[in-house]
C-alpha cells in the first residue's frame, strides 16, 4: 500500500462542538499522522473556490454559508492509503447512513452540517493541499 497524503477540514460544526482534539485522535489511532494544520475562518471568496465543483448544485449557496459560519481546522494527512483510510472514518456524506463509529455519524447533526470534509481522490486531494498550502511548502513530514 502507497503513503498518500490527503485534505481533512473539521467544519464550523466540530469546531463549535469543541471536538477537534476527539477528531485527531481517531486521524493518530487510525495510523494517519498529522504533517500540517492550520485553523482558518474562510471568506467567501475561500468557500466558493474550494467548492467551485458544487457551483451548480441547488445546496452550494447554504454549503457556502456554513463553511464561512465560524473558523475551520485544516490539515493534511499522511498514511497507508490515506485518501481511503480517511473516508472511511468520517463515515457516509449524510450522518443518517454513516457507519456506526464513524466521525459523521458521531459528531454530524445533518447533511449539511457534517463535521468534517476529505479528499475524494488522490488527484483531488493534490489539488486541495495545494489550495490552503501551497504546492510544496508548509508541509513536514516526520524525519524520526
Ligand atoms: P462528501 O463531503 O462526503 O465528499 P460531497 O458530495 O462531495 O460529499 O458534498 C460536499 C458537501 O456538500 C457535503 O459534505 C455536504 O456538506 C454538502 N452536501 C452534499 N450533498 C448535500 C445535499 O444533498 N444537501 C445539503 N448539503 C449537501
Amino acid at each position: 500500500m502507497a503513503i498518500e497524503r490527503t485534505i481533512s477540514i473539521i467544519k464550523p460544526d466540530a469546531v463549535a462542538k469543541n471536538v477537534i482534539g476527539q477528531i485527531y485522535s481517531r486521524f493518530e489511532n487510525a495510523g494517519l499522522q498529522i504533517i500540517a494544520a492550520r485553523m482558518v475562518h474562510l471568506s467567501q471568496a475561500q468557500a466558493e473556490g474550494f467548492y467551485a465543483v458544487h457551483k451548480e448544485r441547488p445546496f452550494f449557496k447554504d454549503l457556502v454559508s456554513f463553511m464561512t459560519s465560524g473558523p475551520v481546522m485544516v490539515q493534511v494527512l499522511e498514511g497507508e492509503n490515506a485518501v481511503a483510510k480517511n473516508r472511511e472514518l468520517m463515515g457516509a456524506t449524510n450522518p443518517k447512513n454513516a457507519d456506526p463509529g464513524t466521525i459523521r455519524a458521531d459528531f454530524a447533526d445533518s447533511i449539511d452540517e457534517n463535521a468534517v470534509h476529505g479528499s475524494d481522490s488522490l488527484d483531488n486531494a493534490a489539488i486541495e493541499i495545494a489550495y490552503f498550502f501551497g504546492k510544496d511548502g508548509d508541509l513536514c513530514p516526520r524525519t524520526r
